[in-house]
């Protein structure tokens, strides 16, 4: 056993339930008091933070708390000429942005109130000529954009769009001989890297072509003896990772490989039992992006409270049933 490793403990006190309608509150209250909404959820996060906002409330049941109208103005407001969504009205569009954009569409069941087709146009034209995807027009490449126009594509039901073969090329190129998958060919392995990558490969039905045990063995080898999950070799945990870490191993069927025991001890302890919301360790501040990720960590563990959630395009599965989209996962 290393006890080297880097770590943090999980004291006596820590929350040991899971706190919900606290979290609903913390999420709730961002809706209502604006002034704090703005400030925190600063402008160019502003579209991923209502996305994280919506689907931490949708896995804890209490989406019709969030006042649906005013958000898709939001969202139809933030659509550009080039037909990709930027982070808020008067700025500038981003594959990023329009991925979120059309989750909380899909989530509101609202598809319909914007024009697909310029969505589509304008994700399709960020591949490039080896598969790969840029961001926005100045074209910088990572897997996260890979991920992003192909779940992108795959709600709007759009596949055909893009060339999916030099998608599945270019993210398999990125695999590196330690099992995982970087930015870039060649890149260090990283698990929000290795999520983006197995999540682009589930969508485009090519799961078979990885190796599957090898990225499983990097994968929860991420697990300290907290219980909570690190995102690359000597780092802390951090509670995103449960999502990151836990969602991948999902993917490739291999989700018992880690201890689930120690992983749910970790993630309650993440919460703030006076606010309500995750930190990213147990006892720093809480925001709603380890908010959404604690929960759905949560619920791929099988918390019953929540909704179960979709590994790969990280939104309750009965959203995703009523659009008729699935994708692939390993046993
Ligand atoms: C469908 C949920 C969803 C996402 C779409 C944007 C995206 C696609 C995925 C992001 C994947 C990713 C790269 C996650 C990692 C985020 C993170 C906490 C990065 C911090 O990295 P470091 O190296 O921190 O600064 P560590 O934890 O390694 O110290
Ligand atoms: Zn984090």
């Amino acid at each position: 056993f290393d006890f080297a490793r880097k770590d943090v403990e999980v004291g006596e006190s820590a929350p040991k339930e899971l706190l919900l309608e606290k979290h609903a509150d913390y999420i709730h209250a961002y809706e209502q008091k604006k002034d704090s909404y703005e400030y925190i959820m600063a402008e160019f996060l502003r579209m991923s933070g209502v996305y994280w906002c919506l689907t931490a409330m949708d896995l804890a049941k209490s989406l019709d708390r969030m006042n649906r109208a005013d958000i898709l103005q939001f969202i139809k407001e933030s659509q550009t000429e080039s037909g990709g969504f930027a982070a808020s009205q008067g700025h500038d569009p981003h594959l990023l942005h329009t991925l979120c954009a059309v989750q909380i569409l899909v989530m509101f069941d609202a598809v319909d109130e914007v024009s697909s087709d310029r969505i589509v146009e304008y994700v399709k034209a960020r591949q490039n000529e080896d598969g790969s995807f840029g961001g926005d027009e100045w074209n910088e490449i990572d897997t996260r954009f890979s991920l992003c126009a192909v779940a992108c594509l795959k709600l709007l039901n759009r596949l055909d769009a893009i060339d999916t073969p030099k998608a599945t090329a270019y993210v398999l190129s990125c695999q590196n001989f330690d099992g995982g998958f970087g930015t870039r060919p060649g890149s260090e392995s990283h698990s929000g890297q290795i999520y983006c990558c197995l999540g682009t490969l589930a969508i485009l039905g090519e799961l078979h072509r990885i190796d599957a045990d090898r990225v499983g063995w990097w994968l929860c080898e991420r697990q300290c003896a907290s219980g909570g999950l690190n995102g690359r070799p000597e780092k802390l945990p951090d509670v995103c990772y449960s999502w990151w870490v836990l969602a991948s191993l999902t993917i490739i069927g291999r989700l018992h490989w880690v201890d689930k025991v120690s992983l749910k001890r970790f993630i309650l302890a993440c919460q703030d039992d006076e606010t309500g919301g995750f930190a990213d360790r147990p006892g720093d501040m809480p925001d709603p992006f380890h908010t959404v990720f604690g929960l759905a960590g949560l619920s791929l563990l099988g918390d019953e409270r929540l909704k179960p959630v979709n590994p790969v395009l990280c939104m309750p599965e009965d959203r995703l049933a009523s659009a008729s989209i699935r994708v692939q996962l390993l046993n």
